[in-house]
């Protein structure tokens, strides 16, 4: 089929081309202003070709030449005008009217449309000095673009003003949220990618517009980028009739205003008038809520800005469309190194931004240019919210006063979760405006529901009578709960990364649905070690509970110990495991995580009834080494151990030391060595990670060849990734092998040989003075295994004697 004409194109109506269509009229900006806005757009559309094709000659002051071209050409080029286009507009606007604003490009890879105007704006060389405002600065900042040695070609951590690289798509309505939480003065502008739009977690977070409060919050500015494509493809949001575009996002509460063509002026014009109607309706819903101090939900503004992908590049090249077509998104002109006619349109079209207006003699970009734009703290690149330099630190309470008391280990048994609940209610009232609890639905669940003592669940859409019983609603409340693990882990994120604390709990098998987003900050994190010109951040801190040994009433789908694996790919700089055997070192180690900077801390804990081992004490003393041997479970002292059991997860644990009581009364000259490890990266040699064990410490406590059977929460081959290097090879891990169903907790456990019996076997198999005598104890504990399924299939749950185990010693 034939292209469509370009007179066809612009009756066409949803053609990104032609003179502006806008909801908002008027023609704000005068002819002078109307100049230079063009103007400074102009030269943040050279900067940006110059970031993907140059290595020399930033200002073309000799004609173009191979030699000037870099030899890898990498970078967006679609979706840069129209980030730029962006910005430039949201300048003008801070700077008329003193606004306090962030800017997050959800397309991230458009990134040369966002270094652009940061660097006319002086912010990037005053960061990095020696990419300065003159042409060697220029050639500099040109050439290390998504080049070996430079920055990458999103909005990486080394961008001035991002919290949000955009490489991953999806995240940007949550990520500007959480910055916009306990912000009432700033206005977080946040560009969405059309083809962005397609993606899961953006589709849900529209719903951000329900998770604002008028009055304590900030404002989120999205700008749907509806430049109509993807790499390949066009997208669907620019493909339906304006109706249902419109009526999509009115559905999600948002009050949308069309900016659609690509002719400069009129664009312009309409673009200003549009966002000056965003910026006055924002204000008004603000001041009327914080007037009567009412919030109620406002429908917040939204852009839809339809423009061309590529706008600006040549219409057609080699008879295939560029600009306004999916053939634009990168590289558009891919081999101008070697094809002279290609190197003459990328020059002409390099040149029809005329440089020669837009820098001086140095290679600065003119003055008067330049002032268009906001100065100091004012301009979004220099946003002390965006390099955290608001930080603020938590206050906390003392944690050893929300203890359990334990006279006896393993004899009482206590739901692990809810003291750490009583703790992070009082860290909420400490600190009540850079303190936030977010969960997918789950915080009563999940026994953390003490919070609502100090703050409620925030909700301001619609309420009945009946959620008064219990429902814990409250349009001041500070919590959020919200179906989507996406959107409260994005929400968390950009709290955090402008400078706040929270905590977030998600049930263990569906924290994977965050996987990537994980991957995501920890890529960040990693990257922020090295820019001293950021500060440091609170840790991003992980409960992970509903746990798989828990799961016996959920079933299968809900038992997935995985994301530990996922975890332990990332960089040990940033990443920490903690696995508390009880409550008390489920505090400890809270205490720990939310006085940590700079890490994502993955906490496991299951939040039901289990025994409890540690006073506070000798908890602390224990999380504080992250593993030892448990003196009073072990019966080693003075001699070579027979056996090593180790355990890490509380129920893991609690079956170890079952499986070593079976041991001593069948075998009293047994000599066992309990180990306990609750900080899970002390397996892994020092030299791997920060909190790894010596090679001394490891051999001492492990021996370097006595058997080791270890019990741990999760795969078991987790632990043979992290210990393959340690001399003793002797090591038999049990863990959970996707052997599940409805099950009683034992039952689970002796399908996946991680339950007292199996490891007592384990053992008997293992150890050489017991591989000939232990014949019977070993006939035993398999008649105990079928007694403990029988009686779960006769009576739907454990016998007593199983479920009420406890430590059957004083001492050891
Ligand atoms: C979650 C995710 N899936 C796939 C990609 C690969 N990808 C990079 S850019 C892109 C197209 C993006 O289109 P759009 O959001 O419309 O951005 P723009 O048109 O502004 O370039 C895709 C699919 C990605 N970065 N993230
Ligand atoms: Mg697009």
């Amino acid at each position: 089929m034939t292209p469509l004409t370009a007179t066809e194109e612009l009756l066409a109506p949803l053609s990104a081309q032609g003179i502006a269509r806008s909801t908002v009229a008027g023609a704000p900006v005068g002819a002078a202003e109307l100049n230079r806005i063009d103007a400074f757009w102009r030269a943040c559309k050279y900067l940006a070709l110059g970031m993907i094709y140059l290595q020399s000659n930033p200002l073309l002051r000799e004609p173009l030449k191979p030699e000037h071209i870099k030899s890898r050409l990498l970078g967006h080029w679609g979706s840069s005008p129209g980030l730029a286009f962006i910005y430039t507009h949201l300048s003008r606007l801070i700077k008329r009217d003193d606004l306090e604003m962030m800017f997050l490009a959800g397309p991230g890879h458009g990134a040369p449309g966002v270094l652009a105007p940061i660097y006319l704006e002086g912010t990037y060389s005053e960061i990095y000095p020696e990419k300065s405002e003159d042409e060697k600065g220029l050639r500099e900042f040109f050439k290390q673009f998504s080049f070996p040695g430079g920055i990458g070609s999103h909005c990486t951590p080394e961008t001035p003003g991002s919290i949000h690289e955009g490489g991953e798509l999806g995240y940007v309505l949550s990520h500007a949220c959480g910055g916009a939480f306990d912000n009432p003065n700033l206005i977080v502008a946040a560009v969405v990618g059309d083809g962005e739009a397609e993606t899961g977690p953006l589709a849900t977070s529209w719903h951000i517009s329900k998770f604002l409060n008028p009055i304590r919050d900030g404002a989120v500015l999205p700008i749907l980028h509806l430049n109509g494509y993807k790499i390949n493809n066009p997208t669907l949001l620019a493909r339906i009739t304006h109706e249902e575009l419109e009526d999509l996002l009115r559905g999600y509460g948002w009050n949308p205003y069309f900016v659609e063509g690509s002719d400069h002026d009129s664009m312009h014009q309409a673009m200003a008038a549009t966002l000056e109607r965003c910026i006055a309706e924002i204000k008004s819903h603000q001041e009327k809520c914080r007037k009567t101090d009412m919030a109620i939900r406002p429908r917040w503004p939204m852009v839809v800005l339809r423009s061309p992908k590529g706008w600006g590049a040549p219409r057609e090249v080699d008879g295939h469309r560029l600009e306004g077509f999916w053939r634009s998104h990168q590289v558009p002109l891919t081999d101008v190194k070697t094809n002279p006619a290609h190197l003459r349109i990328l020059e002409t079209w390099m040149r029809s931004l005329k440089p020669e207006e837009l820098f001086d003699e140095r290679g600065r970009v003119f003055p008067e240019l330049a002032e268009i734009m906001p100065s100091g703290r004012r301009r979004m690149s220099a946003s002390p919210h965006a390099s955290a330099e608001l930080r603020k630190k938590l206050r906390l309470p003392e944690f050893r006063d929300y203890a359990v008391k334990i006279d006896r280990p393993g004899n009482t048994e206590v739901e692990n979760v809810p003291p750490l609940g009583r703790f992070l209610r009082d860290v909420m009232k400490w600190n009540m405006n850079s303190f936030r609890v977010f969960a997918p639905d789950e915080n009563t669940s999940n026994k953390l529901d003490a919070i609502y003592e100090a703050s409620k669940k925030f909700w301001i859409a619609e309420t009945f009578p009946e959620d008064r019983d219990g429902t814990e609603l409250a349009s001041d409340g500070r919590v959020i709960e919200m179906l989507s693990e996406h959107t409260m882990e994005g929400m968390l994120e950009g709290y955090l990364l402008t400078g706040r604390n929270g905590f977030f709990s998600s049930y263990e098998a569906f924290v994977h649905v965050i996987d990537s987003m994980f991957n995501q900050h920890a890529k960040w994190l990693s990257i922020c070690n090295n820019l001293s010109w950021r500060r440091k951040i609170a840790s991003l801190n992980l409960l992970i509970t509903s746990t798989v040994w828990r799961q016996d009433h959920n079933g299968f789908t809900h038992q997935d110990p995985g994301f530990l694996d996922v975890v332990l790919n990332k960089s040990a700089a940033v990443t920490r495991i903690y696995l508390p055997p009880d409550a008390n070192c489920l505090l400890s180690v809270a205490d720990h995580c939310l006085h940590s900077e700079n890490y994502i801390n993955v906490i496991v804990s299951d939040k039901q009834k289990h025994l409890q081992y540690l006073d506070i004490d000798a908890a602390i003393t224990h999380c504080t080494k992250g593993i030892g041997i448990w003196n009073w479970a072990s019966n080693d002292e003075g001699h070579e151990p027979d056996v090593v059991f180790a355990a890490a997860g509380d129920i893991p644990t609690q079956e170890a030391l079952a499986a070593t009581a079976l041991l001593r009364e069948r075998f009293p000259d047994l000599k066992i060595r309990f180990i306990n490890v609750v900080d899970l990266f002390k397996l892994q040699p020092s030299a791997e990670h920060p909190h790894g064990l010596t090679e001394a410490d490891f051999d001492s406590l492990f021996t370097t060849d006595k058997p080791i059977i270890f019990n741990f929460h999760g795969y078991p081959w987790l632990i043979h990734r992290l210990a393959y290097r340690r001399t003793n090879r002797n090591l038999h891990v049990r863990g959970y092998k996707e052997k599940g169903n409805i099950n009683t907790p034992m039952e689970l456990a002796i399908n996946n040989q991680t339950d007292r019996f199996s490891l007592a076997i384990d053992a008997i198999d293992r150890i050489p003075k017991l591989q000939r005598i232990g014949a019977h104890a070993k006939e035993e504990f398999r008649d105990c295994q079928i007694a403990c399924r029988s009686h779960a299939y006769e009576y739907g749950i454990d016998s007593p004697e199983i479920s009420g185990w406890k430590w059957p010693y004083d001492k050891n």
